[in-house]
């Protein structure tokens, strides 16, 4: 591909990527998709493409010899162990006030993450993008979206009797006692394939703990749904291990991409460029935003505005678990999958997944993920003499989000009378607030671009990924990223193509 001039090139294949191949390809455009991650389609020497949540391997990690897991402790003891170096599957990169956990590969963080998918409250998404038609997306690319994912709820009958699922009911019998409401959340995980894992007639996944590090069976990724369709149009090519590490306006128009191909190490094997009409950032809010900042810093991209880089956020995660009662087990077979939320986001700001402790054996421990409403805001910069982006998030700024997700845990605990773990993130430390798996916003929608993602001083590059929006979605994010690259690639391909 070295040289090749394409009409489209989109850097990254998650999910604002894959949406804006999928349209592009069937408006008969032919689409070239960069992604620095692996393919993710070869099973390793243990017969699987994935490796499972307790035994981490080269496959979990994205250039690391030791794992950097969320919960980095349990019963006070560092559970971290050394793993080859290798382009593996999880990237838990570090600034300077967070880590912030992405996934890498084609099909970006769909490969990774929990599958929760989740639309917002229609005046909460009113709140985050006051410039987008509600309606429309409510009526039109919601729905769009959902489909496109293969978005389906779990069977309520079922939930009540599952082994995998006490874990929920324990927090749900908690959530309701406190007076909190107690909401089932969508999933792209096939729900009839987790009823054949238990009941033992298929190979297991979400029932064997599988999850951060990828799921071998029932979790519908990017590879299932929108990049299938996108690659049977036979429009679009998808290179994986490639990075690109810069754009900038090509002499007789359009624009000149390079990119670094690199091997399993890391490492730069060949160095190529290619010319194309239209640029499409998807490359993650962080990616797309570190990739903008230094473009626009070294001159490469010169004419973006003053909002490259601002309005980041966390989406105001925070993670605890609670200590539960001996009466009150929460399973040794925990379903990976989570299935729950107590939603307290109109009176505390805060909305809690109710998430699993897969470990196989009784914890007596309940675990949360939080999404807060957290109003601080970070800026990516570029730091020129350390050649790198960095993000000026400080870790005292998570304090807004254990203040949201104390209105629902402190009265829990008060009216169960149990307290919080203090061993899973360190010793004596009850709050995960040094990370996020949900980082949003650097380029942002109507700031940074116009109200469709086409970046300001540069006719002809997009954004079209979680950097567009500011910094919260109150919910689990993918379901929003994805509707709001519906809505502006159907504009995009009307308007400028
Ligand atoms: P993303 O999916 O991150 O894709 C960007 C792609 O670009 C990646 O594949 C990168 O490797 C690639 N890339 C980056 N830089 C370059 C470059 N320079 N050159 C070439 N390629 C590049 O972006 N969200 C939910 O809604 N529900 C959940 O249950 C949920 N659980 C999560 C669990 C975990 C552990 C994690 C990490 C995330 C979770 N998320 C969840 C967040 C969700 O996965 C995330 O918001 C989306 O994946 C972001 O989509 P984007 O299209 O913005």
């Amino acid at each position: 591909v070295d040289g090749a001039a394409i009409p489209v090139l989109v850097i990254g294949t998650g999910y604002g990527g894959s949406v804006a191949a999928l349209r592009l390809a069937e408006a008969g455009v032919d689409v070239h998709m960069l992604e620095m991650g692996m393919a993710w389609d070869t099973p390793g020497s243990d017969g699987k493409i994935f490796a499972n949540t307790t035994s981490p391997d080269a496959r979990s990690y994205w250039l690391r010899t030791k794992t950097k897991q969320p919960l980095s402790n349990f019963l006070g003891f560092p559970i971290d162990r050394a793993v080859p170096r290798y382009t593996g599957i999880l990237d838990a990169e570090e600034f300077g006030g967070i880590t912030v956990y992405q996934g890498r590969g084609v099909g970006g963080g769909s490969l990774v993450n929990g599958g929760m998918a989740v639309t917002p409250k229609r005046e909460n998404f009113a709140a985050v993008l006051p410039s987008v038609n509600t309606g429309e997306m409510y009526d039109t690319y919601y729905p769009r979206a959902n489909a496109g994912l293969g978005v389906n709820a779990i069977d309520p009958a079922w939930f009540e009797t599952a082994e995998c699922y006490q874990y929920a009911r324990v927090g749900r019998k908690h959530a309701q006692r406190s007076g909190f409401p107690f909401v089932f959340v969508p999933d792209v995980y096939d729900w009839d394939y987790m009823k054949r894992e238990a009941a033992g007639t298929v190979p297991k996944s979400a029932l064997a703990g599988e999850i951060l590090y990828g799921n071998n069976y029932g979790k519908k990724s990017l590879q299932q749904t929108y990049l299938a369709r996108a690659k049977a149009t036979g429009r679009v090519t998808i290179s994986p291990l490639h990075k690109v590490t810069s754009v900038t306006p090509a002499a007789g128009g359009g624009y000149t991409v390079t990119v670094d191909q690199i091997n399993t190490n890391g490492d730069t094997v060949a160095t190529k460029t290619m010319t194309a009409d239209k640029v499409f950032f998807a490359a993650g809010s962080v990616g797309t935003s570190k990739l903008l900042v230094k473009l626009q810093a070294t001159g490469a991209l010169p004419h973006l505005n003053g909002e490259v880089g601002k309005g980041w956020g966390d989406n105001g995660n925070v993670m605890c678990g609670r200590a539960n009662h001996l009466w009150d087990p929460t399973g040794s077979l925990q379903s990976a999958i989570p299935t729950a939320g107590i939603d307290n986001w109109a009176a505390g700001g805060a909305f809690a997944e109710v998430a699993p402790l897969p470990t196989g054996i009784e914890t007596y421990a309940s675990f949360y993920l939080s999404i807060t409403k957290n109003p601080h805001r970070a800026q990516f910069s570029w730091n020129a003499s350390a050649g790198r982006a960095e993000l000026n998030w400080q870790t005292a700024w998570k304090q807004p989000s254990i203040d949201a997700a104390k209105t629902i845990f402190d009265k829990i605990n008060a009216k169960e009378g149990t307290i919080y773990r203090t061993d899973l993130f360190g010793v004596y430390k009850i709050w995960g607030d040094h990370l996020t798996y949900h980082p949003l916003g650097g380029a942002v929608l109507d700031k940074a671009t116009d109200n469709y993602g086409r970046l300001h001083g540069h006719p002809g590059l997009y954004v079209i990924d979680g950097a567009l929006i500011p910094g919260n979605t109150s919910v689990n994010p993918f379901v929003t990223i994805t509707a709001l690259a519906e809505r502006n690639i159907e504009k995009i391909i009307a308007a400028d193509l």
